[in-house]
C-alpha cells in the first residue's frame, strides 16, 4: 500500500501526541500504538500525554485566551479561513489517513474532510454574525442588549468515527467564537488528531499566533478525566458512547461545568404504504452499512408498512448480496473493517443474542478470512427480522446489523421508533404529505433529526447535529449551536440622569 500520504502530513514512525500549536512534547514515557484495521499494520505512535504535560497544556491555553478573546471575531474567522484552505491543499492526504486509520471507504474520508472545510467556511461567516438581541427597557432612557462573550478553554473529546470532522465542528466554531481548544482525540484513531495539529501548527506559524490557541492532549479516558474535573475547563464536548457521555456529564455537573454531549443512536427508517422503493433501497442501504455501521446517525432499523414488509426485505436482501467487502481505500469496495477486534467481538455477540432471542436472519454476518482481510477486522454486513421490543433492537451495536419489523399504522410505527432509549436521527419514506407532517409534528420522531425521504445518516454540516434523551441533548456544527461555546451576557444602560428601579419599586431615602 502507498502510504505516502503519512510523509505529506507530517507523521513521523514515533509521532508526538501533545503540542501546543507549533510546540511539541516528546517526553513522555507511555505510547499508544496505532494499528490500522485495514491491513492490521502498525501507523505510527502517539506519545500519552502525562500530568505535568496536561498542567503546562493548561496554562499555556489559559494564557493563549487572554490574547485571542480580543482579536475581533471577523480576524479570528479569517484563520479559520485559513485552515480551511490548508485542508483543502491536503484533502486527499487526510481523506486517505482517515480511512487507513479508521477504515472507512475512501469516499467517505474525503467526506469527511469535506464536512472539515464546510464547517470552516461556515464558520467564517460566523465570525461577523455571532449576534445579540436588543430589548426594549421598562424604564426611559435606558437601553438593553445581549452580547456573547467566549467561554475560555473549551475541552473536546471525540469518537474513532469521525476522527477529524466532529473536532472541527467543535473547534473551528470555538475559535471564531474567541474560545481557545484542547483537543483529546479518541485513542483508536490518535495519528488523525496529529495530523490535524500539524496542519494548524503550520497556520499559527503563518500568522504568528501564539501557542495555546489549539492544542492536543493524547490518551485513554485518563486525560479525558484531567479535563473534566478542571475547573479551567469551562465546557468539555464529549462524542461518543452513552456511558461514557453519563461520567463527563456527572463529572462535569459536579463542578457546575457545561457539558456537551453528542452520543449514541438508534436510528430508525419509516417505511410507509406509499414509499419510493429507490429511495428506500439507497437510504438503508447506506445508512446501515456505510461506515460499516459505526456512524452515531448508522440506520438500526427498518419499520416497514405490513403492505410493504416481504418487498423491502427482499429487495434488501437482494441489495446486501451485491455489496463489496474490503480494502477501503480501494474505491470500488463499498464497506471496509470494523475498528479493531474488540468491536468484532461485540458484533458477534450481538448478533448470537438477537438469535437467542428468536431475531430470524435474513443476511447472516460472520467475520471474513483470506487474502485481503489478514487484520481479521472485516465483518458482513447483515439483517435480522425481530419484534419491535426485541431487547438487541432498544440497543445501539456499533456495527453493521439492521433490525427489520412490521407495523400497521402510523402511529405505532412512531410509537415504535420513539420507544428506544436513544433520540438521535430518524427517517420516514413516504410520498404522502399528511405521514410526512404527522412525522415531523409535536406527535412525531423524538429524536434531534427528522428526515423525509432520505435516510438517517449523512446530516449536512449547516444544521445543528444531536439529539435527545440518552443522545445526550447537546447540538453541534450548524444552526445556533455556537451558542453552546459563548457566556451570554445581559446589559442595561441608563442614559439618563435619574436611577428609576425596575418593577416601578420607589426606594427613596
Ligand atoms: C457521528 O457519527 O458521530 O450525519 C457523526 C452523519 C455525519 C456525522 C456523523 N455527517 O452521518
Amino acid at each position: 500500500m502507498n502510504l505516502d500520504f503519512l510523509q505529506e502530513l507530517g507523521l513521523k514512525a514515533d509521532n508526538d501526541g501533545t503540542s501546543t500549536g507549533q510546540t511539541s512534547h516528546h517526553n513522555s514515557a507511555e505510547h499508544i500504538a496505532s494499528y490500522s484495521p485495514v491491513d492490521g499494520k502498525l501507523i505510527g505512535k502517539a506519545s500519552v500525554t502525562t500530568k505535568d504535560q496536561y498542567e503546562a497544556v493548561i496554562q499555556t491555553a489559559q494564557t493563549a485566551f487572554k490574547h485571542w478573546r480580543t482579536v475581533p471575531a471577523p480576524q479570528r474567522g479569517e484563520i479559520v479561513r485559513q485552515y480551511g484552505d490548508a485542508l483543502r491543499q491536503h484533502k486527499d492526504a487526510l481523506g486517505r489517513l482517515v480511512s487507513y486509520e479508521m477504515g472507512k471507504s475512501l469516499q467517505e474520508g474525503w467526506g469527511e474532510v469535506q464536512e472539515m472545510i464546510d464547517i470552516c467556511d461556515f464558520a467564517v461567516g460566523l465570525s461577523r454574525q455571532l449576534y445579540g438581541l436588543t430589548m426594549h427597557s421598562e424604564r426611559p432612557m435606558h437601553r438593553m442588549y445581549e452580547q456573547w462573550h467566549p467561554l475560555g478553554i473549551v475541552g473536546i473529546i471525540s469518537a474513532f468515527n469521525f476522527p477529524v470532522a466532529v473536532w472541527s465542528w467543535n473547534s473551528m466554531i470555538a475559535l471564531v467564537c474567541g474560545d481557545v481548544t484542547v483537543w483529546k482525540p479518541s485513542e483508536k484513531a490518535p495519528m488523525c488528531g496529529i495530523a490535524c495539529q500539524n496542519i494548524w501548527a503550520k497556520v499559527a506559524k503563518d500568522n504568528d499566533l501564539p501557542e495555546g490557541i489549539s492544542s492536543l492532549v493524547n490518551g485513554d479516558y485518563k486525560i479525558g478525566e484531567y479535563m473534566t474535573k478542571d475547573g479551567r475547563v469551562p465546557l468539555v464536548s464529549a462524542t461518543g458512547s452513552t456511558r461514557m457521555g453519563k461520567i463527563v456529564a456527572q463529572t462535569v455537573g459536579a463542578r457546575l461545568g457545561k457539558s456537551l454531549l453528542e452520543l449514541g443512536g438508534n436510528n430508525a427508517i419509516i417505511i410507509t404504504e406509499t414509499a419510493d422503493m429507490d429511495l428506500v433501497l439507497t437510504g438503508a442501504l447506506f445508512g446501515a452499512v456505510g461506515t460499516c455501521g459505526q456512524r452515531c446517525t448508522s440506520t438500526r432499523r427498518l419499520i416497514v408498512h405490513e403492505s410493504r414488509y416481504n418487498e423491502v426485505r427482499d429487495k434488501l436482501k437482494a441489495a446486501y448480496g451485491q455489496l463489496r467487502i474490503g480494502d477501503p481505500l480501494d474505491t470500488n469496495n463499498h464497506v471496509g473493517p470494523l475498528i479493531d477486534k474488540d468491536s468484532v467481538n461485540t458484533y458477534l455477540k450481538a448478533i448470537e443474542s438477537i438469535k437467542a432471542e428468536g431475531g430470524k436472519t435474513v443476511v447472516d454476518g460472520g467475520v471474513l478470512e483470506g487474502p485481503g482481510y489478514e487484520s481479521g477486522c472485516y465483518v458482513k454486513p447483515c439483517f435480522f427480522e425481530v419484534k419491535a421490543d426485541s431487547k438487541m433492537a432498544q440497543h445501539e451495536t456499533f456495527a453493521p446489523i439492521l433490525y427489520i419489523m412490521p407495523y400497521s399504522t402510523l402511529e405505532e410505527a412512531i410509537e415504535i421508533q420513539n420507544s428506544v432509549p436513544q433520540g438521535l436521527s430518524s427517517a420516514i419514506m413516504t410520498t404522502n404529505m399528511r405521514e410526512s407532517e404527522l412525522f415531523l409534528s409535536t406527535a412525531g420522531s423524538d429524536c434531534g433529526i427528522a428526515n423525509v425521504n432520505i435516510g438517517t445518516s449523512g446530516a449536512e454540516i449547516g444544521g445543528a447535529f444531536g439529539g435527545e434523551k440518552e443522545t445526550g441533548g447537546g447540538r453541534e456544527s450548524g444552526s445556533d449551536s455556537w451558542k453552546a461555546y459563548m457566556r451570554r451576557q445581559t446589559n442595561t444602560i441608563n442614559y439618563s440622569t435619574t436611577l428609576p428601579l425596575a418593577q416601578g419599586i420607589k426606594f427613596d431615602l
